[in-house]
């Protein structure tokens, strides 16, 4: 039999197949504008309706555009062998079958009220939404097979009856990372979005141990009842760390929760959803630090910010120093396997000025039992106010695998004598919430530990670390043994008072200008004498911590 369209293509004989299995019915009620790209094998519906019937498929072999809902029985294979788009200009089409392994790109929001099949390659969202209607089914699906919401777009489900465990199909690459729906409840015009990533989450702490390469943005509407979901990770190719450290972990726009169920057997996170929008990932357990310290050396009581010369001058490392010679054993790490590096952008000016930054800092996490034992140490920066930041130089610091609860923090600098708050009267409250976890101010509080001969005073009345510390001793002395003037003079400078080292990111410069010197303007060993030993040579200032 003989189609009733005839679509041209003479020269490199691809086509577009109308495949007569059975009869294809077209209702024409005005031009006849169906046509056919001669060279590539379109299907372009412009104002005809198309049908096709029941057990009939249109193979298209190029792309798919329509001005009409296409709301056949029958079925539209999109089996082309470079990757083809589909254009439904927001319309609905009813059975789908995708056989391409390039790829099918969306170039409008699509609603499919069928059946869709992937028998090979995905479709690519491409910034629009893929909506599955109240009745519509998928098959199929698996890695390579599935729809792909990377970066943009959304899978959206349509509610009416309510789901159990309806399988949404999406991915992105090569691997399948399906989300699976449940409802409970009346639910009127209800639908639920579901976007994918395989990268982390960009809202995750910066300095977690494990966590995921893949998360999950899922929005809702209308939903009266209840709403879960459970997602699905690639077994090894999305974990990053130790699997068995991981939670489920959900956010709600403000603050991460370790709500959910992990299950490592099957690579499934599971949530009760009670936002409308979320993101969810798994993490390690992770606790935050929201803190704020002084230095002594680069402070400065008029601009009550500390100076950032150190930056300026391009010497602060990207990888934080307590590891490395001269600091390494003066700051033993302990449950801090990694060396935090920051890229070299934190160090770029900041778009305000208060949050630029000074130096590397090292925190000592504590427990508050007899001892106040240190469970866990880890570096982190601090910006001219005084915050105290992860690694992108912004969110506060994480613990990792470590409780919510309360604790003894100590902040310690490679050329200061550090603090801590006092397990007596003060231990805050650390959690994995933002908007629950205790601020730490080490600039105003009485409640650090050594009482107020522990930290120094700056002329606007804020504490700061005392500084001069040069030879990292935990000491602070102006004459007898192993003060911190010879080291300046001998080990730094040879013995030579009138020398000057520049651009240095060395303990001996204790004002932190990122030179050391001996005599003139701004010189290291009169900052020790008069800030931090008040004009004495006989003070001494030692490290304080519980
Ligand atoms: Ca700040
Ligand atoms: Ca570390
Ligand atoms: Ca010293
Ligand atoms: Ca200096």
């Amino acid at each position: 039999m003989k189609p009733l369209l005839y679509f041209y293509n003479y020269e490199q004989r691809k086509e577009v197949l109308l495949t007569c299995m059975s009869r294809i019915l077209f209702m024409i009620f005005c031009l006849f504008t169906v046509c056919a790209n001669q060279s590539k094998g379109q299907l372009i519906i412009d104002s005809v309706s198309f049908d096709v019937e029941t057990g009939a498929k249109v193979t298209i072999t190029n792309d798919l555009t329509s001005a009409k809902g296409l709301p056949s029985t029958g079925k539209y294979l999109l089996q082309g062998a470079d990757s083809q788009s589909i254009n439904m200009n927001g319309k609905t089409i009813s059975n789908l079958e995708i056989d391409n392994a390039s790829g099918v790109w969306l170039q409008s929001d699509v609603k499919l009220t069928g059946l869709l099949k992937f028998s090979n390659g995905k479709i690519i969202t491409d910034g629009h939404s893929f909506t599955l209607s109240d009745i519509a089914e998928v098959s199929g699906m698996g890695n390579d097979k599935f729809i792909e919401t990377n970066n943009s777009g959304q899978v959206i489900k349509d509610i009416a009856l309510n789901l159990s465990s309806y399988e949404i199909p999406v991915g992105a690459g090569t691997l399948y990372r399906p989300v699976f729906l449940s409802t409970t409840g009346s639910n009127t015009g209800a639908h639920v979005g579901i976007q994918v990533s395989d990268s982390a989450s960009s809202n995750k702490p910066p300095s977690t141990s494990d966590y995921l390469k893949a998360n999950w943005t899922i929005t809702s509407a209308g939903i009266n009842g209840t709403l879960s979901a459970q997602a699905r990770y690639a077994a090894t190719a999305d974990v990053v760390g130790n699997e068995e450290n991981l939670k489920a972990y959900i956010f709600n726009g403000t603050d991460w929760s370790s709500s959910g169920t992990i299950n490592t057997m099957g690579n499934t996170i599971s949530y009760p959803i009670t936002n409308t929008s979320v993101n969810i990932t798994a993490i390690d357990k992770f606790n935050l630090l929201k803190a704020k310290v002084l230095l002594q050396g680069p402070y400065n009581a008029s601009s009550q910010l500390m100076a950032d010369n150190l930056r300026i001058a391009g010497v602060i490392p990207l990888t934080e120093p307590y590891s490395q010679p001269p600091y390494n054993t003066a700051f033993a790490k302990i449950n801090d396997p990694i060396a935090e590096t920051a890229d070299d952008t934190v160090f770029d000016d900041q778009p305000l000025k208060s949050d630029d930054i000074v130096d590397w800092v090292f925190l000592e996490l504590r427990n508050t039992a007899a001892g106040n034992n240190i469970i866990q140490t880890r570096s982190a920066l601090v910006q001219r106010d005084g915050d105290i930041v992860d690694i992108d130089g912004k969110s506060p610091v994480t613990f990792n695998n470590v409780a919510d609860g309360n604790y003894t923090v100590a902040v310690r600098h490679r050329n200061h004598l550090g603090n801590s708050t006092d397990p007596a009267t003060f231990t805050p409250m650390l959690t994995e919430k933002q908007s629950a976890t205790s601020f730490v101010d080490f600039t105003a509080s009485s409640f650090l530990f050594g009482g107020t001969s522990a930290h120094g005073v700056a002329s606007d009345g804020k504490f700061v670390l005392w500084g001069g510390d040069a030879n990292i001793n935990g000491i602070v002395r102006f004459a007898g043994l192993n003060n911190d003037k010879d080291f300046i003079y001998v080990n730094s400078l040879n013995s030579d008072a009138s020398a000057t080292l520049s651009d240095v990111y060395s303990p001996a410069d204790v004002n932190m200008d990122s030179k050391i010197k001996f005599n003139a303007l701004a010189n290291d060993k009169d900052f020790i004498y008069t800030k931090v030993l008040e004009n004495s040579s006989t003070i001494i200032r030692t490290e304080s911590l519980p």
